[in-house]
């Protein structure tokens, strides 16, 4: 990789760090399979708006095509494996004083890698609930390949993935504990995310402005590298894994 002292550097300030925040999104996902979320609507999905289909806008006017959209990415996560990544984040969790992981990702991969402080942010495509009356809804199995989404038991209203939909409130105490993690860590390490969606994507600025060093870890620049004091180009199932071998040499 061609950023060994970048590594290095990195390494140094997440040995010394006393508290450290991280932020994830869908690209840590990506080799384990899950579609970043933009890319998630390759193929089938190519031709609709991301923001309309995950939104009430989007499920009022095609319950059945939001419905079937997140049946077929409940099912691609659900084949997906952690990566070195996710495993990464885990084993960085058992080392540092302090660990807090908040993701933007609806999948549950960092769980299944070993992680335990874990904010979802979007909430999670693994839960459901009704649109009406919020109650949860456990989904069976004829429903994952019903037409339409199934009826809430309690009054009747349409179920739907208990994620946080474009032009919904983030879960209060969750975006509260992030923007404190943010405050007042030593470290916020970001991995995999494009840094568009807000409020999520106000955590790094945050963090850097009340005094944290930032590490941004991408294959691509962009909005989270400019924010960053170091960026490691590269994907996060390599570079995270490196970064972990460094902080052992
Ligand atoms: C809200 C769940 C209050 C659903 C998602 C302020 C300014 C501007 C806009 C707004 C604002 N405040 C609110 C808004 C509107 C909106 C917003 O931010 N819009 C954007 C598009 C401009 N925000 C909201 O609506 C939020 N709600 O603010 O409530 C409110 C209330 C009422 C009225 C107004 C305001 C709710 C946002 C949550 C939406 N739900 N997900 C689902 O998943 O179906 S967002 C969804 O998109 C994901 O969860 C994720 O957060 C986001 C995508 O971002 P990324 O995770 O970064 O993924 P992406 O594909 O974009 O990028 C992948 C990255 O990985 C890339 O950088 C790539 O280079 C990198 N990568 C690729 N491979 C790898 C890799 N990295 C590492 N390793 C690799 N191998
Ligand atoms: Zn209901």
């Amino acid at each position: 990789m061609g950023n060994e002292s970048e590594i290095k550097q990195a390494a140094a300030l997440l040995k010394q760090a006393r508290s450290i925040g991280c932020l994830t999104g869908a690209g840590i996902s990506a080799e384990s399979g899950v579609a970043t979320f933009r890319d998630a609507l390759t193929g089938l999905w190519a031709h609709f708006d991301p923001q309309r289909l995950a939104s009430q806008e989007g499920f009022a006017q095609d319950p059945g095509l939001v419905w079937r959209w997140y049946m077929e990415r409940l099912q691609m996560v659900e084949r997906a494996q952690p990566n070195p990544g996710h495993v990464a984040l885990a084993q960085l969790e058992q080392w540092a004083p302090a660990f807090s992981l908040f993701t933007q990702n609806v999948d549950d991969l960092h769980e299944r890698a070993g992680s335990r402080q874990i904010y979802h942010l979007h909430g999670s495509i693994a839960r459901f609930r009704c649109n009406i009356c919020a109650v949860e809804h456990p989904l069976q199995p004829a429903e994952r390949d019903a037409p339409q989404p199934p009826a809430c038991r309690h009054c009747g209203g349409p179920v739907r993935p208990a994620v946080v939909w474009f032009g919904e409130l983030l879960p209060a105490a969750v975006l509260a504990a992030a923007r404190h993690v943010a405050s007042h860590c030593d470290l916020f390490l970001v991995v995999g995310t494009s840094g568009v969606v807000y409020p999520a994507a106000e955590l790094p600025s945050l963090a850097r402005r009340s005094g944290a060093m930032v590490i941004d870890v991408n294959p691509e620049p962009g909005p989270m590298a400019d924010e960053a004091d170091l960026f490691l180009q590269g994907p996060g199932g390599q570079i995270l894994p490196d970064l972990l071998a460094a902080m052992r040499s």
